[in-house]
């Protein structure tokens, strides 16, 4: 039984992906201060369907599983609070069992403002955004350096740190010969928002933990996910993911079902032609996984491109369009003014195989899973409040 440590175990991802490993027997701590949930609540973003907090989900997971997930509740930031998770002081918030289970063997590291039009409403949101991002990570690699030098770190990094560039996209490195020489760097980073910048810095202090110190890191390129079911949150609705469908939080793809399942106009941005990688919720456990059970060597910084299909936006919004008049509902599609700075038609080619050699097995964004992903929107149709699906941050 593997010991693993979820940092950022309240959100879109940690939550799930708490769940999946605690079913697959390992012994899963995870901690969270809420930002997410705080956030929302201070702007006025409200989720979909009320979600339970850390304590009450991890209670209604034990009760219906009988597996414990240890809750710890706090800041990361502080670099003590982050010390206690590898020299066993923690002050368990909630857990079954309040003995410590030992230093972890992989830290899975979503602790973040993960959010690129928060990060751009103004200078103060931009400087959480980098302080918090950049302090999280930085208190991880110390931590890990001085006190579990064996720890497996996996970072959930972004697609949107390499931007759009005329040249093929390769997964993390780029061999380049000049002047008759070579050399090996990491791929070159040009990011689209103060967020996404936060993450090309995030790879730079891990990279230098790797070079210095022999750390043992993944970082994950991630591009947008989409879903909301997973096998584990099948078991009882109080078990789903945070899902938002605001412009600050929500993703593109949840952001459309909602609009569509509710009769607003599927906002595209500009021209729609902005090209991105897309996952499905259930891929993104998945491929993290098999990062964990494939852990890199030591003074190994091992990249991913974490995607399973690359869409444009117009070709997102023409297939939910279908499936949503199909079933009945009055979708229309509004080309608006792009409130983002980014390239609306381009280049996009990216090696994706790492994960795919590891045996990932994906699914992709077919009719079908759209038809499931509205029939689960549907049920909380009365929850949406139109108001806060656009708000029109600029860049
Ligand atoms: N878009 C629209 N209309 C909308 C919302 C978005 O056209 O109503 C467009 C955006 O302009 C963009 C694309 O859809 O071109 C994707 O936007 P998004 O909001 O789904 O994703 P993004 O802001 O890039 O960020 C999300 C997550 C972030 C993660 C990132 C992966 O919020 O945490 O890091 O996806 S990636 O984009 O690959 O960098």
């Amino acid at each position: 039984m593997q010991n693993i440590l979820i940092l950022g175990g309240d959100g879109y991802l940690g939550w799930p992906m708490a769940m999946y490993l605690s079913n697959k027997k390992y012994k899963v701590t995870v901690v969270d201060n809420y930002l997410r949930r705080n956030l929302c609540k201070e702007i006025g973003l409200n989720l979909l369907y009320e979600v339970p907090n850390l304590i009450e989900r991890a209670r209604l997971w034990y009760g219906l599983t009988g597996f414990e997930i240890k809750v710890v509740l706090g800041d990361i930031q502080n670099p003590e609070f982050m010390r206690s998770f590898f020299t066993g002081d923690i002050d368990y918030t909630w857990a079954v069992s309040r003995e410590y289970s030992g230093n972890p063997e992989a830290v899975i590291h979503f602790a973040e403002m993960p959010s690129a039009p928060y990060s751009m409403i103004d200078y103060k949101t931009s400087n959480f955004t980098i302080v918090n991002n950049l302090i999280v990570t930085n208190n991880l690699m110390y931590a890990v350096r001085d006190l579990s030098k064996d720890t497996h770190i996996i970072k959930l990094g972004t697609m949107g740190e390499y931007g759009t560039p005329n040249i093929d996209i390769e997964e993390g490195w780029l061999e380049i010969e000049h002047k008759g020489r070579k050399d090996k760097f990491l791929y070159p980073r040009q990011a689209g928002s103060i967020y996404h910048t936060t993450k090309i810095m995030d790879t730079d202090l891990l990279w230098f933990g790797v070079r210095m110190w022999d750390l043992k890191v993944t970082d994950l390129m991630q591009c947008p996910v989409y879903g909301v079911e997973t096998e584990e949150s099948k078991l009882n609705e109080h078990l789903n993911t945070i899902f938002n469908y605001d412009e600050i939080f929500g993703t593109v793809i949840n952001r459309f079902i909602v609009q569509a399942v509710s009769g607003y106009p599927l906002t595209v941005y500009g021209k729609g032609g902005q090209t991105r990688g897309y996952i499905n919720i259930n891929d993104t456990l998945e491929s993290i996984y098999l990062s964990l059970i494939n852990a890199p060597n030591k003074g190994e910084l091992r990249i991913f491109n974490q995607l399973t299909e690359t869409l444009t936006v117009n070709e997102i919004a023409d297939r939910i369009q279908l499936i949503a008049q199909k079933m009945g509902y009055d979708c229309s599609i509004k080309l608006i003014e792009n409130p983002r700075k980014e390239k609306e038609e381009h280049y996009y080619n990216v090696i994706h195989k790492g994960l795919t050699d590891l045996g990932i097995k994906p699914h992709y964004f077919t009719n079908e899973i759209v038809e499931r992903l509205m029939d689960v929107v549907v049920k909380y149709k009365n929850n949406i409040k139109k108001d806060i699906i656009f708000k029109g941050v600029k860049w």
